[in-house]
């Protein structure tokens, strides 16, 4: 142990503390960024079959949808091939939205027209009507392809706080119904990837509130907090990472830091109460290094080696630590201080790339250069800025710079963009209830989120590649959106079957 101390200032409560970013070009290159897009360009033709080619009745008992979408081999002005058909569509009640040359979305009325309609209820109307326009549809030998516009909406989700959690829904360039500039698409993809408890992420944090009743899968953590006093739970390592409070000072407020960071990566979701997290499946691993009024370097790089199995026996057994339950896929540090990245902290974080384990660092809340911060100027990790509901680098705290790779959702509780009378912060778990947070500490864990999903997509893919697939489809931002060097903007989009 070197005798380097450090201590991380987290900040307020509603500011929760810390950061991320990440160096894009020291980032090992393992496979080519071709290599990388084919992969999963492969991956969304499979998807894609999940829900192309259907072109049956059958296909309309799945899920709920409000039209149908459907695609011509050429491109067409009109919705229908010919008249014959535009009339029988006009008798169910169908209008006709142009989306691409080739492709509309039609909506179907469910609103009586004929004598015969008259009485009978709004669902069954709506059935009958989308049966008899798909039976239109697969007739018609000018339609390559058509399929039930799906929602991933709030009516799926039964989580009553879901609805306040923008940073998941779909993007648009506007601020239109369920959708946000500043949105993710991760909503959307959870019609096609529910993560996997395989995939196991690393909270190196404040520790987790194991009794909240939106607590996902945990594996046993640690806690690595070794300053007595700051520890607040009596004494220092133990094998207990439950959250015993931070508050740094008496009229400060515990910030349950961990399980709103950890609750972002996979608060329980589809369980009828709280809100949601990225992953329905995901095991975290909460590592306690953050106590009263912050944590010490040392602890913190002894708990990232660990997180990654990285400690050998004789090792382990020094220190008196049981080996990690699992080797974590991802390590989410929404932690971080003033400083630069030393030499051995250097060689640690790439041995962890090395190693197949992805870190994501929060860029800090300082309206800083992420250079001078610590984790963030280490070399091998993924640093996250923090953007806002309308998909602008949060400038009045996020820091910048080159160094950063993404930029998240990490919010803004002083704004209220969409005007809804919320904050338009991060929802996320608390003791005993949800708080709107925001920091990069919340951009980061979205990162973490959806690495985590990638992981579960392909277990043998390099933390290099996960972070490279972010990076390079991320939505670019205009200098107005990004005026300080932020990256691109997480979008899981390219997930999703084209
Ligand atoms: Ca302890
Ligand atoms: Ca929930
Ligand atoms: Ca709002």
């Amino acid at each position: 142990m070197t005798p380097f101390h450090y201590t991380f200032c987290l900040l307020s409560l509603v500011t929760i503390p810390n950061f991320a970013h990440a160096q894009e070009l020291s980032l090992p290159q393992l496979g080519g960024e071709n290599a990388l897009i084919d992969s999963f360009n492969t991956r969304s033709d499979s998807a894609s079959r999940i829900i192309s080619g259907y072109s049956s009745i059958d296909y309309l008992e799945l899920g709920k949808y409000d039209s149908i979408v459907v695609e011509y081999f050429e491109p067409s002005e009109n919705p229908f091939s010919d008249g014959q058909n535009q009339a029988a569509a006009a008798s169910l009640g169908v209008t006709a939205t142009q989306i691409t040359p080739n492709s509309f979305e039609l909506q179907i009325s469910s609103q009586p027209i004929a004598a015969s309609e008259f009485g009978v209820a709004a669902p069954e109307l709506f059935q009958k009507r989308a049966a008899a326009l798909a039976k239109i549809l697969d007739a018609d030998e000018t339609v390559e392809d058509w399929f039930p516009n799906y929602k991933v909406n709030t009516q799926d989700v039964t989580d009553p706080l879901y609805p306040q959690q923008w940073h998941y829904f779909p993007h648009s360039e506007i601020l239109e119904n369920g959708k946000f500039p500043g949105g993710t698409d991760l909503s959307l993809l959870w019609e096609y990837s529910s993560g996997n408890e395989d995939v196991v992420v690393a909270v190196l944090d404040t520790g987790f509130l194991y009794d909240h009743e939106d607590a996902t899968n945990v594996l046993p953590g640690y806690d690595f907090v070794s300053d007595i006093a700051a520890a607040n739970d009596g004494d220092g390592w133990d094998n207990d990472a439950q959250d015993p409070g931070d508050a740094c000072g008496p009229l400060a407020s515990n910030s349950w830091h961990g399980s709103h960071v950890a609750g972002t990566i996979g608060a329980l979701a589809h369980n009828g109460v709280g809100a949601v997290g990225i992953n329905k499946n995901v095991s975290i691993i909460p590592v306690r290094v953050l106590g009263k009024c912050g944590g010490d370097f040392n602890d913190i790089m002894t708990a990232v080696l660990w997180s990654a199995d990285l400690l050998d026996a004789q090792t382990l057994l020094e220190l008196g630590l049981p080996r990690v339950p699992k080797k974590a896929n991802v390590i989410n540090m929404s932690l971080g201080g003033p400083g630069r990245c030393t030499q051995a902290w250097a060689r640690n974080f790439q041995r962890v790339a090395a190693n197949g384990t992805l870190v994501v660092v929060a860029a800090g809340n300082d309206a800083r250069d992420a250079r001078d911060f610590v984790p963030a100027s280490c070399p091998g990790v993924i640093v996250v800025a923090a953007s806002d509901m309308s998909g602008s680098l949060v400038s009045r705290y996020s820091n910048y710079g080159p160094l950063v790779s993404i930029m998240a959702p990490g919010g803004d509780i002083e704004a209220d963009f969409d005007g809804n009378g919320f904050p338009d912060g991060v929802l996320s778990m608390v003791a005993n209830d949800y708080a709107f947070s925001n920091g990069t500490s919340m951009a980061a864990p979205h990162v973490s989120g959806l690495a985590a999903h990638i992981f579960a997509l392909d277990p043998n893919i390099s933390p290099a590649d996960v972070a490279n697939l972010m990076i390079n489809f991320g939505k670019e931002r205009t200098s107005e959106q990004c005026p300080k060097n932020c990256g691109p903007l997480l979008n899981a989009g390219f997930l999703l079957p084209k």
